[in-house]
């Protein structure tokens, strides 16, 4: 072995952070191994950034804001995103690639996360100059126009399930809108981010409108929410760590928008054609090996259909496989050893508790003994006392329980801390409507499930899941903040 070759071996590539228009280590030069989930081993190193990288960061982001960047109109901000897009789109294979090692998520997903990726940003570039104002009528001789002014710079906390979508639909609302962003990407995935804002500067933007800063939570993260430097802040991750970005932003007397995950059901009605809603039932929850935040992960079965619809769930539940990432099976491992081991907790309390595991995927041969794999478990029916029917697990575990009529199956669905997305299944239009119009959560989907990505569809949760809309056109107004302008001309 060449002294090159021990090198490259023992001294993976160092992804660096974007602050200001450049390519930096963090100030102290510390790193973070970047781990393989496939087979845990190291292939990258990220800066293990803290607050002295954070608030370098959010100075660049200012100076972007109150300088080149401010001056943009939104014509300009937005041919700049959807250029962005389509370097992502032109890039679609390796990035897709990079992101399926990051995060262990099979080749095929890694690749569709980059297609939506692009699409935020296309989206996003052809949204900036649409965010109109209105005007108001009032008192004679008076014109009253409400215009929309970007916040600020903006700080974006990102989790590692899906890092570049979740940044793609974050940083796109809120360039958009004039402001400049500080994220800070999870320290289990962050590589896309980083590589996707170096092609923000290769693409145009000017230095410091687009920082991205890698780091530890309780170190960049927390530096990044408590920042007296930041006018609004986004974060999507664990309800634990929302409620301390929450408290931070509160601090600073700064709003803040909190997606935080669910529990989320699908009600099939006795009416519903199971043919179109079993493999829909089976994918909600196996994709992204359940690291999803609106994964469906209650199915509530009206009682008369329920043995029906086990026995039809049962061998397709069974047919699933997991496996390394460029094996591209159903679904990878776990992002890393500690959401394996908090999965399996589950599934053994559950077993502990005697609830009926009634099918099991499997893990395939040849997975590496160094990888964080699971199988995908079956519980039904899950006890209502029962933590797998409030609780989310955020892994490939799928709870089936059944419900006696329409008003049961609400309360059911409506019956956990969580509130982000559910699906309804039947062939009664009017039913339909009434179950969407009653459940409490940010979208419903009927006969249907998470179809088409959402870019364009207003995204977020109440209760536990959080609170504020990302996604879709809503998010700009998040984004900005509304001014209102009274003119008396007599
Ligand atoms: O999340 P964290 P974790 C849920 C899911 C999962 C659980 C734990 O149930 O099993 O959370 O995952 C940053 N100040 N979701 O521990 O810690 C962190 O660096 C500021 C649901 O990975 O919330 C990362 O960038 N930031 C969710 C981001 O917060 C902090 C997606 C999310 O990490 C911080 C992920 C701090 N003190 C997990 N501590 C969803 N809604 O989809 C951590 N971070």
């Amino acid at each position: 072995m060449t002294v090159s070759d021990e090198t490259a071996r023992t001294t993976p590539a160092l992804q660096l952070n974007v602050i200001g228009g450049r390519s930096r280590p963090a100030g102290d030069g510390r790193t973070l191994d970047v781990v393989c989930p496939s087979d845990g081993a190291v292939f990258a190193a990220i800066a293990r950034s803290g607050a002295a990288d954070i608030d370098a960061a959010v100075t660049a982001a200012r100076a972007a804001f109150e300088g080149p960047w401010g001056r943009f109109t939104a014509v300009e901000r937005g041919r700049l995103l959807s250029r962005l897009g389509g370097a992502i789109a032109a890039r679609v294979d390796e990035l897709g690639a990079l992101e399926s090692q990051d995060t262990g998520k099979p080749l095929s997903q890694g690749r569709a996360d980059m297609v939506a990726t692009a699409r935020y940003f296309e989206f996003y570039g052809t949204s900036a100059d649409k965010l109109h104002g209105e005007t108001i009528p009032f008192l004679n001789g008076y014109t009253v126009a409400v215009v929309r002014d970007p916040h600020g710079v903006t700080g974006h906390i990102v989790p590692w399930n899906y890092p570049a979508q979740i940044f793609g639909r974050s940083v796109g609302a809120s360039l958009a809108c004039g402001n400049a962003c500080v994220v800070k990407p999870a320290e289990d995935a962050g590589l896309s981010l980083l590589r996707i804002a170096e092609l923000a500067l290769d693409v145009g933007f000017p230095d410091g409108a687009l920082n991205v800063v890698s780091g530890l939570g309780e170190e960049a993260g927390a530096a990044l929410a408590g920042h007296p430097g930041i006018d609004f802040l986004s974060f999507t991750g664990s309800p634990e760590v929302g409620a301390l970005v929450q408290a931070a932003a509160g601090r600073n007397h700064i709003g803040c928008t909190l997606e935080l995950g669910g529990k989320s059901p699908q009600l099939v009605f006795a009416d519903a054609d199971l043919d179109a809603a079993l493999p829909v039932l089976v994918k909600a929850i196996v994709q992204n090996g359940g690291q999803t935040c609106s994964a469906g992960s209650r199915v509530l079965i009206e009682r008369r259909i329920y043995d029906e619809v086990v026995e039809a769930l049962v061998p397709r539940f069974s047919e699933v496989r997991a496996g390394p990432h460029h094996m591209d099976l159903d679904l990878g491992p776990m992002v890393n050893a500690a959401q394996k081991r908090r999965v399996e907790a589950f599934a053994a309390r559950a077993r502990r508790a005697g609830v009926p595991a009634l099918a099991e995927g499997t893990i395939v041969d040849g997975a590496p003994a160094g990888g964080f794999y699971v199988a995908p478990v079956l519980f039904g029916p899950v006890p209502r006392a029962n933590e797998l029917a409030s609780e989310e697990v955020f892994g490939p575990v799928l709870s089936l329980m059944p419900f006696d009529d329409e008003g049961d199956g609400v309360r059911l669905a409506n019956g956990t801390p969580y509130g982000l997305v559910a699906g309804v299944w039947t062939r009664d239009a009017a039913r339909s409507m009434r179950v969407a119009r009653a459940m409490r959560c940010g979208q419903v989907f009927v006969n249907g499930y998470g179809a088409g990505g959402g870019i364009e569809l207003p995204f977020g949760g109440v209760k536990k899941s959080g609170h504020g809309r990302e996604k879709g056109f809503e998010a700009l107004y998040e984004f900005s903040a509304s001014k209102t302008i009274v003119l008396n001309h007599g």
